[in-house]
């Protein structure tokens, strides 16, 4: 399907969706965030796909939501009509894994859209921040919590007060990018790391996925025991019996999905 705002590709097992509104700094129009849900609602039932990229152009990931499209919104307007709760969390929802590989800016939206990927490869230019202080208003759509989950409280209220931006080295000493790597290789990295995942039982890197992200739901115990239940039901997949043969067979596993 073609769409005004992402352009869609697939190589093999792996779907890159690219942010393209150039011109706008891939600013988060309506149209954008209501094609990228479409996009995932599709991706999500597509069996062929198994592992998703979300990326941008090089000078921008995204840099928030469309300001030009928000700045005569009324608190009704926001509340009725509630573009970004509704679409903006598709991300979030999306259940098989989804990386963000964000060259450029991350701001506002941008940033906490990122922030809804699995995890975030940046590129050496990559600058990420909450700006929306600079607004008048504040993050509306995670940042205040993905953020503070991500980096801590001291560098959080920072970004979020202050407004100032974070490059890449002092992201991935945060713990918001899980790795850097020159601009020219990003992509390279991000589709190499993408097909190995997808590569994986789609099943098992779903449960997996879903075992992280309890972690930020629940308390520790809670946490621990759903991850055994979940370990212990994959031993009824056909895949745990074949990753385990292939291991002892000393061969490389072909998983069915099953
Ligand atoms: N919106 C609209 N247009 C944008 C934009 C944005 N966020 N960011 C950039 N652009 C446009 C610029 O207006 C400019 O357009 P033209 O003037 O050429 O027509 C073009 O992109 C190039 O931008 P610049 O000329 O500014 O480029 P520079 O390299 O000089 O600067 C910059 C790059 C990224 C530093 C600068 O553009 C900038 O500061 N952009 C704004 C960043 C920002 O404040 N982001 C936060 C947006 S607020 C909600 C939940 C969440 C949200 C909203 C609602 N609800 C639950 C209801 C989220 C809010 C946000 O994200």
């Amino acid at each position: 399907m073609a769409y005004n705002t992402l352009e869609v590709t697939k190589d093999g097992k792996v779907c890159i969706i690219k942010l393209a509104r150039p011109k706008a700094l891939n600013a988060l129009s309506n149209e954008l965030t209501m094609e990228l849900a479409s996009a995932l609602e599709k991706l999500d039932k597509d069996d062929n796909v198994h592992c998703v990229i979300l990326t941008g152009s090089e000078k921008a990931f995204a840099a928030g939501a469309d300001i030009k499209e928000l700045q005569d919104g009324t608190f009704l307007s926001m509340y009725d009509h509630d573009v970004f709760a509704l679409y903006w969390e598709s991300v979030a929802r999306f259940r098989k894994p989804i990386l963000a590989a964000v060259a450029g800016y991350a701001l506002g939206g941008g940033c906490e859209i990122a922030m809804m990927c699995d995890f975030i490869i940046a590129a050496d230019n990559a600058k990420f921040g909450q700006p929306e202080i600079n607004l008048g208003v504040m993050p509306g759509a995670g940042g205040t919590q993905r953020l503070t989950k991500a980096v801590g409280k001291a560098k959080a209220m920072d970004m979020c007060l202050s407004g100032r931006m974070m490059n890449a080295e002092e992201a991935e000493r945060a713990g918001l990018v899980s790795q850097i790597v020159p601009l020219d290789e990003l992509m390279e990295t991000a589709l190499t790391t993408a097909k190995k995942i997808a590569h994986q039982s789609l099943p098992i890197t779903m449960m997996t996925k879903e075992a992280v992200n309890t972690s930020f739901e629940t308390s520790l115990s809670q946490g621990i025991r759903f991850e055994r239940r979940l370990f212990q039901a994959m031993f009824s997949t056909e895949d745990q019996k074949e990753g385990m043969a292939a291991f002892a067979e000393k061969r490389t596993p072909h998983f069915k999905n099953k």
